[in-house]
């Protein structure tokens, strides 16, 4: 199979993910491709609009395109933020404004019991003649601040028990191991 692929993102932590989880494959940015476009999110699901994604770039390049959609679920309250992880309390807040809105909303959940949640990542992989899907999860503790320089996101209050980490005091390899996008990304190699 043809190992040139383009990432389907223009989140740039995404594709330095895709790259370090898929040595064997050459993974062009959209960027690189010439392409400047903004694939509606509007669907109820990570899969959905990861195949959103997907099924636009491949349309426009025809080159097999990878997408992921991709987000954390607080189980307190309600699996929010979810799909809405990336334009969480709007689109005036950074990785920085998100994560303390979060601390902000589980104020006063102080039993660790409660404050689980889980990162989800779902995958689309759209070639000419067929497209491919996949998902994976890790679950973790939110912390009661951000802790760790590394990754992006929530990462900085996102611990994970096993570990004894939060995702942003990992290396890149250690997140790769155990995260979602890590799942989810092997998962997919092993269809390939
Ligand atoms: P594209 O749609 O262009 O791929 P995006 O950043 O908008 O980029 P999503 O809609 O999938 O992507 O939103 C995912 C958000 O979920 C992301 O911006 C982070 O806030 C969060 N997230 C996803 N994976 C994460 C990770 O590994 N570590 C920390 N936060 C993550």
């Amino acid at each position: 199979m043809e190992k040139r692929i383009i990432a389907a993102t223009k989140n740039k932590n995404k594709v330095r993910e895709f790259k370090e989880i898929l040595p064997d494959y050459d993974i062009i940015t959209q960027e690189e491709a010439g392409i400047d476009v903004d694939v509606v999110e509007d669907g109820k699901t990570f899969a959905e609009n990861a195949m959103k994604k997907a099924q636009a770039i491949f349309d426009m390049t025809h080159i097999p395109a990878l997408a992921d959609d991709s987000g954390l679920e607080i189980f307190a309250l309600g699996g929010e933020p979810g799909v809405y992880s990336a334009r969480y309390g709007g689109e005036g807040l950074d990785d920085a404004g998100r994560t303390a809105l979060v601390l902000e909303k589980m104020k006063g959940i102080d039993d660790d019991a409660l404050r689980g949640a889980q990162f989800v990542c779902a995958i689309a992989f759209v070639t000419e003649d067929k497209t491919y899907t996949a998902q994976g999860i890790v679950e973790g503790i939110l912390t009661h601040e951000p802790r760790g320089e590394n990754g992006f996101g929530y990462d900085p209050i996102f611990y994970v028990p096993e570990a004894e980490k939060t995702t942003a005091e990992m290396t890149s390899a250690e997140k790769n191991a155990i995260s979602h996008r890590g799942r989810a990304l092997r998962n997919l190699a092993e269809q390939l």
